[in-house]
């Protein structure tokens, strides 16, 4: 008999598998798979968790898919059928206990889970976990397990036919838009920085548990209200009891102070036959707050729950916890309606950017990828992610990484840029979904808020929709959006994850296009880009918080070589227009880069400017938004990284590698900031500060410097005070009493705050004019070079001031403590590149580049 349980109802934490800290059994069932295209009858190994697309890349039955135009040879993959089985052996006594449950945390999607003959699961939600309770089709000694996943496409092309109209969905890169049918991540259909593979297969881990008496279906540490004496907080259990009678157990919960001290509260309970609910409250007196990077330590403790009946512990759930409060501060104002975080009680500027599946194929990103890239945001001093409704509600392990590194999240439902279905089955899907993942991640100290889709109710109104359906049809995906984003989502948010905050959109109301909008709530700002507006209107086109905007860059030319041979190597080329799924991207790239720079020949320098260009420009943004603060409280840029190598408005390129974007949003997100900008016919100063300190007894000095390195002005102010969380002008000066204008072109302006020691504690370097306007010298820089096992240290220097140098070595993913900076004239600048590559005694190709070396 066929049974499918929601994981919400069984347990739910990928750590409590690992750490078994009851009598339960578990089996990790992800081994010996083989799989097969239906119809072939070939079988041949398989990985699991995996993709059908790895697989076959596994076994040479599919080129590389990121290399030339591959992606068109791969496409046939979506529309087959699959199998895959593995056998395992059970022994007599896990037959004997009172159940066993096979669990899957995640099959991609249309799947008929056999069981030794028997049909017990038919899954249809990619971002559902399923429980199956087994106990009755287990034998003794060797079992079955058969999955066989329907080609999505396939699946869903009925209901296409049917439909009569092709649905919005811009991003699928096919004729036929299915994806919106399927809850399925829908980047995988393609997107406009996108590889189309549409994928197939057990995606995350399988596993098979036996256990007596009853299991942890969800365990939930609710906080109830945080003051500085005391943590209130409620321990919620849900205890599925397989027993036939009533029970008497006890359930322990116990957490440890800072220094190690475990406290335990117990609670007799009588289980009843069934789900059982219970209730422990549970003070912390002088509880240590979580908190954001950059604000303190992001204090967890570690809570367990354990069931303990006829004195054995049956069943125990692990969770680390933060005690902290955030507020979404969302309320109508003079200007218009706020959009900010308040993070215990404190407002915080926001400062991140957006997050999109770190890979075309979601089983290969490691936890070593998660690792590297929470370092990437922490690193560069951001406070908060968006993970973009896009792509998938991320792995356990994303949501621990963000609680252990003080980076909250911005969770977006998996919803993206198109209208959706909405007939009972698709929102029963959802329902299924919300309830699962909202109990999943509701206890990360780093989940913030809910939102319910990306750019579906921009693209409702702005996007032209009314134009290319009948009034029946647009009508009726404005009355499914209602039921999707303003019923279903916000109901079980408030069901589930009461006082979390929820947004039916983002942006929810503010329009690029729309000035007088751009006073309400969050705002996606592509004037720069599509608008084609310049960078310097981010200046004075002011959101409340600015949840995307962006700009293209090539990624660098070793990750370019990936995937392109030498020939290749033209911004139109074949291949490089595969790695372009922006059709105007080229053309907007060097329109931007005509206005401020001198457009290189060669295609090298062209993707070494682009991305100097790229880093520049949102840097610009970013130091715009931090400036207006209390006006606009944040700045999540669109977009952090890439799922393969390809052109796009990433800051990380698909191997790790930082584009100079990465280490300008370092820069323009430092805790305290000294900023110069052009405002009118001044050129002003401006400490910012999101630290929550006061700082004092600062000097600022101010010089200009010519490009020979010859000081031609010095100014100093003392005894500078920068309160905490705040943006203040401390100088305004008419440009011309800085610099007279030949002075513009040929000198720049050195900007460095120092603490009473004389310890640089922020510095800016501001150049007069656009770079294609400046006299840049010729200069060589000269290099040395210290290479150790693990790492190199280098010293650069030039007499002459040389721009946006970037170093370059021809390995992957290297970490460099900077990069793409300008080297002042005289200067002696130390970096140091690491990577598990580097070896002492080898020779390692260091190149080095400033723009003035790509002039002709
Ligand atoms: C934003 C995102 C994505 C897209 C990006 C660039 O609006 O939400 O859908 O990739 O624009 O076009």
């Amino acid at each position: 008999m066929m049974k499918k349980l929601l994981y919400g109802l069984v347990c739910c934490c990928s750590l409590a598998y690992g750490q078994n800290q009851d009598t339960s059994d578990v089996l990790m069932l992800n081994d010996d798979w083989s799989f097969s295209q239906v119809g072939t009858e070939k079988w041949l190994p398989a990985t699991v968790p995996g993709t059908v697309h790895q697989d076959l890349i596994h076994h040479k039955l599919l080129p590389d898919p990121f290399y030339g135009t591959n992606e068109k040879k791969i496409q046939w993959v979506e529309d087959e059928d699959w199998e895959y089985k593995t056998c395992f052996v059970v022994t007599e006594e896990q037959l004997k206990r009172d159940a066993a449950q096979l669990f899957f945390e995640g099959l991609d999607t249309y799947a008929d889970v056999y069981l030794n003959g028997s049909l017990v699961l038919k899954s249809d939600n990619m971002f559902v976990g399923y429980a199956v309770p087994v106990k009755q089709v287990l034998r003794k000694g060797e079992n079955l397990l058969h999955v066989y996943f329907h080609s999505p496409i396939k699946q869903t092309l009925p209901q296409w036919s049917s439909n009569g109209f092709n649905y919005p969905a811009d991003n699928d890169h096919h004729e036929k838009r299915l994806s919106v049918f399927t809850r399925k991540a829908p980047y995988s259909y393609g997107w406009d920085w996108g590889i189309r593979m549409v994928t197939s297969g057990i995606w995350r881990p399988v596993t098979l548990r036996f256990y007596d008496v009853a299991t942890i279906a969800d365990y939930h540490v609710k906080q109830l209200s945080l003051t500085d004496q005391v943590a209130k907080l409620s321990n919620e259990l849900e205890i599925n009891s397989i027993s036939e009678k009533e029970k008497s157990a006890e359930v322990l919960i116990s957490y440890s102070l800072q220094g190690g001290k475990e406290v335990t509260v117990k609670k007799n309970v009588t289980l009843k036959p069934g789900l059982n609910k219970i209730h422990i409250p549970l003070d912390i007196q002088n509880p240590v707050r979580w908190m954001p990077n950059g604000w303190g330590e992001p204090h967890l403790y570690d809570f367990s729950a354990q069931v303990i009946c006829d004195g054995k512990t049956i069943a125990s759930r692990q969770h680390r916890i933060g005690l902290r409060t955030i507020r979404v501060v969302n309320e109508k104002d003079k200007e218009g309606e706020s959009f900010y975080f308040e993070v215990n009680g404190i407002p915080m500027f926001a400062k991140g950017a957006n997050y999109i599946p770190d890979d075309a194929l979601l089983p290969c990103i490691t936890t070593e990828r998660y690792r590297t890239l929470f370092r990437d945001m922490k690193e560069a001093n951001m406070n908060m992610v968006r993970i973009w409704g896009g792509g998938t509600y991320e792995d356990d392990r994303f949501y621990d990484l963000a609680d252990e590194n003080g980076i909250l999240v911005w969770q977006d439902f998996m919803f993206a840029c198109t209208a959706y279905p909405s007939d009972p089955t698709f929102l029963k899907r959802v329902e299924e979904e919300a309830e699962y993942n909202i109990k999943r991640l509701r206890n990360h100290a780093s989940l913030a808020m809910w939102c319910g889709n990306n750019e579906i109710l921009e693209g409702l109104k702005y996007w032209g929709w009314q134009k290319n359906y009948t009034p029946e049809v647009y009508e009726n995906m404005f009355r499914g959006y209602d039921k999707l984003f303003r019923g279903l989502l916000p109901a079980k948010v408030q069901e589930l994850d009461e006082g979390r905050f929820y947004k039916h959109s983002s942006p929810y109301f503010a329009n690029w296009g729309r000035p007088e909008s751009w006073g309400i709530g969050d705002s996606h700002n592509w004037g720069v880009w599509y608008g084609k507006k310049t960078f310097e209107s981010l200046d004075t086109d002011l959101p409340r918080f600015m949840s995307e905007f962006g700009f293209q860059s090539f990624p660098e030319m070793k990750t370019i070589a990936t995937f392109a041979a030498p020939e290749d190597y033209q911004i139109e080329s074949e291949v490089m227009n595969g790695h372009q799924k922006s059709s105007i991207g080229n053309d907007l790239i060097r329109t931007y880069m005509e206005r401020d720079y001198i457009v290189p020949e060669k295609f090298e320098d062209f993707v070494y400017i682009g991305l100097v260009l790229q880093g520049h420009g949102m840097r610009h943004g970013m130091e715009a938004h931090r400036r207006n603060r209390p006006y606009c409280m944040g700045t999540l840029y669109w977009q952090l990284n890439d799922s393969w190598p390809v052109v796009s408005w990433s800051s990380i390129d698909y191997y790790g590698n930082w584009k100079a974007l990465h280490y300008q949003a370092k820069r323009a997100f430092a805790p305290l900031l000294v900023n110069a900008i052009q405002e009118g016919d001044s050129l002003n100063i401006y400490l910012i500060s999101d630290m929550l300190e006061k700082q004092s007894q600062l000097t600022l000095e101010m010089k200009v410097i010519d490009f020979n390195g010859k000081t031609l002005d010095k100014e100093v102010i003392k005894a500078v005070e920068v309160p905490m969380n705040t943006s203040s002008c401390i100088v305004r000066k008419p440009l011309d009493t800085w610099v007279n204008p030949e002075q513009r072109k040929s000198s720049f302006l050195l900007l460095s705050l120092k603490d009473k020691s004389g310890r640089k504690v922020a510095e800016e370097v501001y150049f007069f004019d656009k770079t294609k306007n400046l006299e840049l010298p010729q200069t060589a820089i000269s290099m040395k070079v210290k290479q150790l096992d693990g790492k190199c240290e280098l010293t650069l220097s030039s007499p002459k001031l040389a721009k946006d140098v970037f170093v370059q070595i021809p390995v992957q993913g290297a970490r460099f403590t900077d990069n793409f900076f300008d080297l002042l004239p005289g200067e002696n600048k130390k970096i140091t590149i690491t990577s598990p590559e580097i070896k002492k005694g080898e020779s390692l190709n260091i190149t080095v580049k400033h723009v003035r070396d790509t002039y002709n």
